[in-house]
């Protein structure tokens, strides 16, 4: 894999070394004195964005409430490896109860905090996509609803990994899981489906919404700490690659994270009462097709199986039979370099098959790419 230059704006991370700063600019990573909340031992597969996004939502948390900060989890990767029982790697006051409750154990905690006046200690709900947009839904959007005082973290994965990569309703359309295969004649998950949480919760009007990444860390350290000031439903969510789901790297974990905000399929925005308030600007724009190798398993391509351009970050072997290389666009005609797929294989010279017709047929149906979130924020209501 080619060597990539650490763009300018990362001077500061972890990545440039926090050495360039003056020490009060510095990360709380970087600090002696870090909460260094999620310690090291724990079991979480070599390059989890899980484990590293947790580490610094928890550590940023712990920082700004001075330490007074109760976890509560929700079952998933997180949760197994890092309580392997009679072991925890936590290092503050952590809970976990089930799968799908973990936003009605926080807002409990919550509760019990108010009702013995303990107004100093905050709390912290986390879980993965499949504990969040699935199971737990009800019991989050009752949390937003009742504007319970919880920061809750969503650590996006895009599969339920834990139990061996199936769809969750983060999944992205055309994603090779478990349970949506990167065989027959239309591979993957399928599109239309799925849920946009960041969006549901802003339609909420919650006083704060944000997405972030683990490519990076500053802004996401920063959105918890600004989060933290808030009080209320507060909902937070993080983009963090699987190496294991996703069939990458462990090395490429940042890069994909920061290839999904590039390309437009990750946008990176801050959201106050269901308006965006700031969204992060992609400074250097690359195809879709530079993402392949990211989300849960990207099907095959069979009309590339000698393709001549692939994206640098896609390594990963084809699934199933078909001979191809993985391929989001494939699944995406609006976004095939050549406008639809019937045309860019005619460009190639390789044959387009029946699913490719099928899919030039169906550009004009698919839904608005992600990136029109900021579009479709709803108007304002005035709050007492
Ligand atoms: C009610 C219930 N159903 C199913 C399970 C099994 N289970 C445990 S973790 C998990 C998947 C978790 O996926 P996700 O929330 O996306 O977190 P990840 O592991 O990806 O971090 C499942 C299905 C369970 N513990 N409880
Ligand atoms: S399966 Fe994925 S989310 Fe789970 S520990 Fe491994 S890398 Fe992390």
């Amino acid at each position: 894999m080619p060597v990539e230059q650490i763009p300018h704006q990362q001077t500061g991370s972890l990545v440039a070394g926090n050495r360039l700063l003056a020490p009060e600019q510095r990360s709380g990573q970087a600090r002696p004195d870090r909460a260094n909340s999620l310690t090291c031992g724990h079991r979480a597969c070599r390059g989890c964005g899980e484990a590293l996004g947790a580490r610094w939502v928890v550590d940023a948390a712990l920082r700004a409430t001075g330490n007074r900060l109760i976890a509560v989890n929700a079952t998933g990767c997180l949760e197994v490896f890092s309580t392997p029982y009679p072991q925890s790697a936590w290092q503050l006051p952590w809970l976990h109860s089930l799968f799908g409750n973990a936003p009605a154990v926080a807002t409990g905690v919550a509760a019990a905090l108010r009702a013995t006046g303990r107004a100093d200690v905050r709390v912290l709900g986390q879980g993965g996509d499949g504990g969040t947009v699935d199971i737990g839904f009800g019991c989050l959007s009752g949390m937003f609803e009742r504007n319970d005082d919880v920061l809750y973290v969503c650590y996006d994965n895009e599969a339920y990994m834990n139990t061996g990569v199936q769809r969750s309703g983060a999944t992205p359309a055309a994603a090779r899981t478990a349970t949506t295969q990167a065989v027959g004649t239309e591979p993957g998950n399928v599109f239309g489906q799925g849920k946009n949480l960041p969006a549901i919760a802003m339609a909420h009007e919650i006083p704060y919404v944000a997405t972030a990444t683990v490519a990076d860390l500053r802004d996401l350290e920063a959105k918890v700490t600004r989060a933290m000031d808030v009080q209320g439903a507060r909902y937070l969510h993080v983009l963090v690659p699987c190496p294991l789901g996703w069939g990458s790297e462990a090395h490429d974990t940042i890069r994909l994270a920061r290839l999904a905000t590039q390309c437009g399929l990750f946008p990176v925005l801050e959201a106050a009462y269901g308006e965006v308030t700031a969204a992060t600007r992609i400074r250097r724009r690359v195809p879709v097709e530079g993402t392949c190798a990211g989300s849960p398993g990207t099907p095959t391509c069979s009309g590339h199986a000698s393709g001549p351009t692939w994206s640098p970050v896609s390594r990963r072997r084809p699934i199933g039979t078909s001979p191809g290389t993985a391929c989001w666009p494939h699944r995406h005609p609006r976004r095939w370099p050549d406008g639809d797929p019937v045309r860019h294989h005619a460009r190639l010279g390789v044959e387009p098959d029946q699913s490719d017709r099928r899919l030039a047929r169906r550009a004009t149906r698919l839904p608005r790419p992600v990136s029109a979130l900021c579009r479709r924020v709803p108007r304002r209501r005035e709050r007492p």
